[in-house]
């Protein structure tokens, strides 16, 4: 579609104003169709930067390689840009308004050089439901194109929600590379160095403007920008929840469903909890979301939750038939991937699918690479935040209830991370206000996730939320506590706090996770349902010693450990968040969660 038949005179002077800067070969408006998704896969092949993959094995599927400055987000370059630096907050990078769009259109004047434009009109949430939210995302990639027909909701029938003179929250994207004449991309990814990506966000104007990368969080708009940075302001303003949390559907043996929520940092096993398939007996799970969940209050006072995501873009390696094999099941046709290792039957492998590289293989940077066992300083072939975009309806065990416009009513909220130590298998907090002071901790192990940050060391991610947030943290925790201060606590959902990554001495996960991890589900359901049996603790309630049953290969001096309270570990805890952690946000950091601090401290103290 032309830009001239735009019938939404905004829209329509915003994209020419904004091709009048970028200066692209054409413009074209995006109208979602299958032949569309299939000439941007077209153009990306013929450009040298897409691999089809084999067609018996993955049908539909191509394979990307970035380029290694472009591989995961980049926090440190990533801007909420308020009007004032005080509401960004301690844990944002802050860039005044005017500054950075002086400095970012710049570099997007003419940045679009050789390219086309494309104009992504895209919905979160189900086209046409009050819930969801419209953006409109330039984009001079047909790679992100592609990813977003299958994250999104995108093309004519958005614009038909739109009218003319409906509201979109305006996204441009550039990958900041410019083509001369007669150049072409010849197999190279394009992005811009690492100091000239900015991926940045306007929470008063409701704008993002994303510069210079081409991968994932950073370029597909709709995902972390919108739905996360740009809707936890706007939850903020009018009384919801924009989180970074999976949904899942549970059934129990007698067939009673509870929907279930869960905010874990990034790679800290979101995608694998929501496709989980469980090994207790006669339960069964299914996916709502796997990444962001937006919660609004029912006339019921329940709080109902949305995926406003259309697909999975799912962390590649560790997934496979054990692990996560509905997973392998959604992406074995119509996939994306990228920077995995490309076999030479034309198919794809990464570390922990489950099998060895079967012969020579093609690594992320394109070499080649034979797998050698005995070398522990190889580097691995697929980078460990490759990934595989692939669409949410070809997931065997999607419930059918995710594309409700109403949402699922949640039961219980999950929060986690990567602990190796102290924090238990799970722990369900007393009240409303003493979940949200265990949301506010949330500690895991840095993971490949981000490009900018160190793997391995521990770092503080409240409520999951911190490279996500568009607004002051403190008062973040604030609107969780109004939450729960203006609504009754009984119809809220119940707080856990779990943890998969308990290591032992040698340095091995004592919990086998994944499937298992249905043992835990299935107590925090009998928690909800007022059945599950807990003992209270200093740091909230555990389950008892019969509660879970333990899955083979777990000792039961095991079982022990990792359901124990271990209170010096946690007297450590609670005097890192208050002479590290809570002095971050100042007078911002609400008087109740201090009250919550010095109350756990007491009770373990006692
Ligand atoms: P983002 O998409 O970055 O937000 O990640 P996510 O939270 O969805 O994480 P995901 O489920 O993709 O898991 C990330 C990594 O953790 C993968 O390598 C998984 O194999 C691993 N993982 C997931 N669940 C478990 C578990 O229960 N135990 C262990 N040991 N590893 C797990
Ligand atoms: C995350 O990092 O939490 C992701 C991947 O889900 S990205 O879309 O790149 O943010
Ligand atoms: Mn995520």
């Amino acid at each position: 579609m032309n830009v001239q038949e735009l019938k939404h005179p905004g829209l329509k002077k915003w994209v020419e104003d904004a091709a009048a800067l970028m200066t692209p070969d054409s413009v074209e408006v995006c109208d979602g169709t299958q032949a569309e998704y299939d000439r941007m896969i077209k153009i990306t092949i013929d450009t040298g930067l897409a691999t089809p993959l084999n067609p018996q094995k993955l049908p539909g599927c191509v394979l990307f390689r970035s380029d290694p400055s472009d591989v995961a987000r980049v926090e440190n370059r990533t801007y909420i840009a308020s009007e004032k630096q005080e509401d960004a907050g301690p844990t944002n990078n802050w860039i005044d308004p005017e500054e950075l769009k002086k400095t970012m259109t710049g570099l997007y004047r003419g940045s679009m050089k050789g390219r086309t434009m494309y104009v992504i009109p895209f919905s979160m949430g189900p086209v046409g439901s009050d819930i969801a939210k419209i953006g409109v995302e330039i984009t001079d990639s047909p790679y992100v194109v592609a990813n977003m027909h299958i994250m999104t909701r995108v093309g004519t029938k958005v614009l038909e929600v739109l009218g003319s003179n409906g509201y979109y929250v305006p996204c441009f994207h550039s990958v900041g590379k410019p083509l001369g004449p007669g150049e072409k991309d010849a197999g190279k990814w394009p992005c811009a160095p690492l100091d000239k990506k900015y991926i940045s966000h306007f929470p008063e104007t409701r704008e993002i403007w994303s510069y210079g990368s081409g991968y994932g969080g950073n370029a597909l708009l709709g995902k972390k920008c919108l739905a996360l940075r740009i809707a936890s302001v706007l939850a903020r303003d009018e009384g919801w929840l924009a989180e970074h949390m999976l949904i899942l559907k549970i059934t129990n043996p007698q067939g009673e469903v509870k929907y279930i929520t869960g905010a874990f940092p990034s790679a800290c096993g979101k995608t694998n909890l929501a496709m989980l398939i469980p090994t207790l007996p006669g339960w069964t799970v299914e996916t709502v979301g796997d990444d962001i969940a937006w919660m609004k209050f029912g006339a019921d006072g329940r709080l109902y939750a949305i995926n406003p995501e259309a697909g999975f873009f799912g962390v590649a390696p560790g997934t496979n038939n054990d692990s996560n094999r509905n997973a392998m099941e959604t992406i074995k046709k119509n996939t994306i991937y990228t920077n995995v290792a490309l076999t030479e039957d034309k198919s794809v492998w990464w570390e922990g699918i489950g099998y060895d590289a079967p012969g020579k293989l093609i690594d992320w940077n394109g070499n080649e690479w034979i797998q050698d066992k005995g070398n522990k300083e190889q580097k691995p072939a697929a980078h460990p935040n490759s990934r595989f975009t692939g669409p949410a309806k070809q997931c065997p065990v999607i419930a059918k209830e995710w594309e409700d416009p109403k949402g699922v009513p949640i039961s219980a909220f999950l929060f986690g991370g990567r602990r190796p130590k102290t924090i238990p298998l799970v722990n369900q907090a007393k009240s409303w206000i003493h979940g949200v002071f265990m949301g506010s901790i949330v500690g895991s192990e840095v993971t490949a996730a981000a490009l900018d940050l160190k793997a391995g060391t521990i770092r503080r991610d409240p409520f999951a939320m911190l490279p996500f947030c568009g607004y002051h943290m403190g008062d973040y925790f604030k609107h969780w506590i109004k939450i729960g201060q203006s609504h009754d606590e009984s119809k809220l959902p119940k707080i856990f706090f779990v943890n998969w990554f308990r290591k032992n001495e040698a340095g091995k996960f004592i919990w086998p996770g994944y499937g298992e991890n249905s043992r835990v589900l299935a107590w925090i359901f009998e928690r909800c349902a007022g059945t599950g049996k807990g003992v209270d603790t200093p740091i909230g309630f555990l389950p008892t010693p019969d509660a879970i049953a333990r899955p083979a290969g777990v000792s039961e001096d095991d079982m022990k450990e990792i359901l124990k309270v271990d209170i010096a570990g946690w007297k450590a805890e609670i005097a890192d968040v208050r002479q590290n952690h809570y002095p971050k946000f100042g007078d911002k950091l609400p008087k109740e969660l201090y009250a919550e601090l010095d109350a756990i401290e007491k009770r373990l103290n006692a």
